[in-house]
């Protein structure tokens, strides 16, 4: 049975497009869309750098507002904490803040609220290491932000990470630091079993005990010289547990349990001058890729407002002709997080302080497709949710919470909701 020519050129080829092809994620995106759009969303999110050599920092800062429309089904933020997504520990985090507060242990978040974050990761495995900030909720799972690049060079073996303990105790490299003494330690125990152990297989084994037994002989089975042997090991391992604790006492006089217990971090401020979207209808038009929501919008600040930008599970919808929301993108955030044609409005003026105005924003990208948000249609509960950043004309930036349920379009011919209407 060997292949044909043809078809293993075939095959050759196939093989051949699989390794060439890029492999630009790490499971981000099969997350659900509820999950993305309408859980934590991240913003202003930086990375100090993309390359950094074995043993240097990058450094990862941003903010992430927990939606106000949190999905039913997701238990709510009562006790999270804050990681990063990369691909195995191939960075180490050594420093976690939350607000300007040490976030080392979980805390409890409020919905409806920003947090601003900052985490220090570590290089330790060389590679190109796609990296996400990262928070946890309890029984809702990994809430992932933005990723980025992030080349590490050199080699893991030059990998330390040295620390001075509360005590005064260096450590050189907490990674091997007292391993030594686990594996010492187990050595010691597996030297006694396989001693018990060697005791008992040298004789007849199972069948011939259960004959014994079955005939009614089981003192035969053991002997004087087992008993010896058994009382020999009881003394032997009651002392080296005793000798363990002491030589543990001695050696590590002051220990301190691993800190179980919750941290408490205040939310930041909320916005003095708040704009209400009221969503009126969103629809998703599948052959155009292309998401429109109208809706009625209220600023209840005391500036006129411009929309800058529409932010979704990571993707940034920026209106292009506002310079305000552009200068937002720096130079080196991930292109494909920022779709090129942006946000598009039904209507530029803008609005006024005290003003209501219906407005269409039109967000047409094929990241729509790529980050596989139109799953989003499959869902029992298929709603939309982003964040929308409102710029007033001194450029201060207002975000405010869009969400509201999607009808999807299937047909090409249907018409739109005009940009003109
Ligand atoms: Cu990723």
């Amino acid at each position: 049975m060997s292949l044909s020519r043809r078809s293993r050129s075939y095959l050759l080829g196939l093989f051949a497009i699989l390794a060439m092809s890029e492999v630009p994620a790490h499971g981000e995106r099969n997350q659900e869309p509820f999950l993305r759009m309408r859980t934590a969303h991240f913003y202003d999110v930086t990375w100090s750098t993309d390359k950094v050599k074995v043993n240097e920092d990058v450094v990862i800062e941003g903010k992430f507002r927990l939606f106000e429309d949190w999905p039913a089904n997701l238990p709510e933020p009562d006790v999270a904490f804050l990681g990063n997504g990369t691909p195995g520990p191939v960075f180490v985090r050594t420093e976690s803040w939350l607000n300007g507060r040490p976030a080392i242990q979980s805390v409890p978040l409020k919905i409806d609220r920003d947090y601003a974050f900052k985490t220090v990761l570590k290089g330790r495995i060389p590679g190109d290491h796609h990296v996400h900030p990262m928070v946890n909720v309890e029984g809702a799972g990994p809430l992932m932000g933005p990723g980025s690049w992030v080349q590490v060079a050199g080699r893991a073996s030059d990998f330390e990470l040295p620390l001075t303990t509360l005590d005064g105790t260096k450590i050189d490299n907490l990674e091997t630091w007292g391993v030594s003494s686990v594996v010492g330690w187990h050595a010691v125990w597996i030297v006694i079993a396989i001693l018990w152990l060697a005791w008992w297989t040298r004789r007849p084994l199972l069948i011939p005990r259960l004959v014994a037994i079955d005939e009614g002989r089981e003192k035969l089975l053991i002997s004087r010289s087992d008993l010896m042997a058994g009382a020999v090991l009881i003394v032997l391992t009651v002392s080296v547990v005793v000798i363990g604790f002491m030589w543990a006492e001695n050696t590590f006089p002051r220990t301190i349990p691993l800190q179980g217990g919750r941290a408490v971090v205040k939310p930041l401020p909320r916005s003095q001058a708040p704009v209400d979207v009221v969503v009126e209808r969103a629809t998703y038009d599948v052959p155009g890729r292309s998401m429109q929501i109208r809706a009625s919008v209220t600023n209840q600040g005391s500036r006129p407002i411009q929309f800058g930008e529409f932010a979704t599970s990571g993707l940034r919808f920026v209106n292009r002709e506002l310079p305000a929301a552009m200068a937002t993108v720096a130079p080196n955030y991930p292109k494909e997080l920022v779709p090129p044609a942006g946000l598009r409005l039904g209507d530029t003026t803008p609005l006024g302080p005290g003003e209501t105005r219906s407005i269409l924003f039109d967000m047409t990208d094929a990241a729509w497709e790529t980050e596989r948000l139109t799953s989003l249609l499959n869902d029992p509960d298929n709603r939309v949710g982003g964040l929308l950043f409102c710029f007033d004309d001194r450029g201060e930036r207002i975000i405010a919470n869009v969400s509201g349920p999607i009808v999807p379009i299937f047909k090409d011919l249907v018409a739109h909701q005009g940009m003109t209407h």
